[in-house]
């Protein structure tokens, strides 16, 4: 398991709150409303109570927006320069307290520990520094652009932290103030950045962070002091927020679902391209926005593949996500995993080969077996609908031209993965593929610097690098509303 000493912090620091989280408005830590609702958080590896912490009505956002609207106009006006030295300081506390928010985070959320320690919560400081120098840049780079205002931002829990820094980093970098509401089932490690964002001596009000559902969700996205909401979550909650947001004047970025294609060309390095694949489906049980859910194999080399996959699952660990050697943690929530049980035992009724490996999965705590759905038709649920978790479909092609068919045959526009020795081949079928990311000979590659985003129902926006800052501004006001072309 971790280092004793952090997992103690981090079970002292939940201690201390066991009277109930509070939200972070205006730079003070405020209750709110009696009449609010309480949400419980709970260890999804264990069903132990973690925390409990409020649901913010109509009173905590409005005063949450009231701050960011009453602090905008001088944090807007500082100097990029003096707006990054905040984002530096908020970088460097992330990773001096790295241990304790990798302990929290897998706490609270189920994934392994060696995932939140080194993955996330590096590249939370990577978001950090990297949005940083964006905001030195500010006066040179972004000369015609000024910020939108208050911005609203609702976050998913399968990367929770991660996502808030996406959020957030770029909004600030660009003179924004925000409000942002993490999700219900993992709102820890948002609530543990509001501490570091007092720590980091954010001027009050930059940065407000209130706890809730669904509904406090939809109180920011209606609010009509809000500039910008920026969501990323499930296509259907994306649908109401367009619905509620049109008309309204509100810029809008959606990172909603996706079912991404593995293609796994003949020539390919089969080994890597099955280690990638295992990334690609079973890393944070599945529970990944671009996972590559939809394996593509040519038909020449599927039965090895199928048994690579399958020797390389029977060697899985399943299990307590504190614990270094574990491959596969928790599922976020019972919900959650009602969800894959039901779209796989749908997608078997509809013919398809349901396999999982004789391994031991923990019957305490919500666990799942990575799975792998063979002998499946286009038509089958398992291979339409986004499952969100440890669960893979597999298909063959004989062709390109069949093989980009298949990839593109979905509502949805993420990402895809490619592998093959012949770059020219790679490279032709990555030109083929309608998604917003695609890898090739590698997967789940994410960088600070890299605009990540989808097509279709997988949304509009990006989120890292220059194309993400154009989400967080404006044409200034000189330009008459003239669109100058966003290089
Ligand atoms: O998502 P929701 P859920 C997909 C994935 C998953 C499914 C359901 O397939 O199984 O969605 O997950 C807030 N107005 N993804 O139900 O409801 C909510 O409180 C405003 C893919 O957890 O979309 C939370 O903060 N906000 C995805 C956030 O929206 C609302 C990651 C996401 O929750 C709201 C998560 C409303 N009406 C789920 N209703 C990805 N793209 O990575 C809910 N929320």
């Amino acid at each position: 398991g971790p280092a004793p000493e952090e997992s103690a912090y981090v079970r002292d620091w939940l201690k201390e709150k066991s009277g109930g989280f509070q939200h972070y408005i205006n730079g003070e830590f405020i209750s709110g409303d009696k009449s609010q609702k309480i949400i419980e958080s709970r260890n999804p590896a264990t069903g132990e109570k973690l925390a409990s912490f409020p649901a913010a009505g109509e009173t905590e956002v409005n005063a949450a927006v009231t701050a960011a609207k009453a602090t905008f106009p001088k944090w807007s006006k500082l100097s990029g320069h003096e707006r990054a030295k905040y984002l530096y300081t908020l970088a460097r506390l992330v990773q001096k307290n790295s241990r304790f928010l990798s302990v929290l985070e897998t706490l609270d959320n189920g994934k392994p520990i060696r995932e939140t320690r080194d993955i996330d919560i590096p590249l939370v400081a990577r978001h950090f520094y990297h949005h940083a120098g964006w905001a030195q840049l500010q006066e040179t780079e972004f000369a015609d652009y000024e910020p939108l205002g208050v911005v609203g931002q609702i976050i998913p829990w399968n990367f929770p932290l991660l996502m808030l820094a996406w959020k957030i980093a770029p909004a600030i970098a660009m003179g924004n103030t925000v409000v942002l509401k993490p999700a219900e089932y993992t709102s820890l490690t948002a609530l543990y950045f509001a501490e570091l964002c007092k720590e980091a001596q954010i001027p009050p009000g930059v940065i407000n962070i209130v706890t809730g559902e669904g509904e406090t969700g939809e109180l920011i996205v209606k609010h009509q002091d809000i500039a910008k909401i920026a969501f990323t979550g499930s296509t259907e909650v994306g649908r109401i927020i367009r619905r509620q947001t049109a008309g309204s004047g509100k810029k809008l970025s959606l990172e909603l679902g996706g079912k991404s294609p593995f293609i796994i060309f003949e020539d390919a390095d089969l080994d890597g391209a099955v280690e990638s694949l295992v990334d690609a489906i079973w890393f944070n049980q599945g529970q990944v926005c671009c996972a590559g859910s939809r394996l593509l194999v040519e038909e020449s080399v599927a039965g090895k593949v199928t048994e690579k996959i399958k020797k390389r699952l029977s060697s899985f660990r399943i299990g307590d996500p504190l614990d270094k050697a574990i491959d596969m943690g928790a599922i976020v929530d019972p919900v959650q995993r009602d969800r894959i049980q039901t779209l796989v035992e749908q997608g078997e009724k509809e013919g398809g080969e349901v396999w999982s490996p004789k391994i031991d999965v923990p019957e305490i705590g919500c666990f799942y077996p990575p799975t792998l759905i063979s002998n499946v038709s286009p038509s089958n649920v398992a291979v339409r609908e986004e499952i969100f978790g440890p669960v893979l479909t597999s298909m063959s092609f004989r062709t390109l031209k069949e093989a980009i068919d298949l990839a593109n045959n979905t509502r949805y526009g993420l990402a895809a993965t490619i592998w093959s020795e012949n770059v020219n081949r790679a490279l032709e079928a990555a030109s083929m593929v309608k998604t917003g990311v695609v890898w090739v000979n590698t997967t789940n590659g994410f960088d600070a610097a890299c605009g990540f985003g989808g097509y279709r129902e997988s949304g509009f926006g990006r989120e890292g690098g220059r194309e993400g800052i154009y989400e967080y501004v404006k044409l200034r006001k000189e330009w008459g509303g003239i669109e100058k072309p966003v290089p």
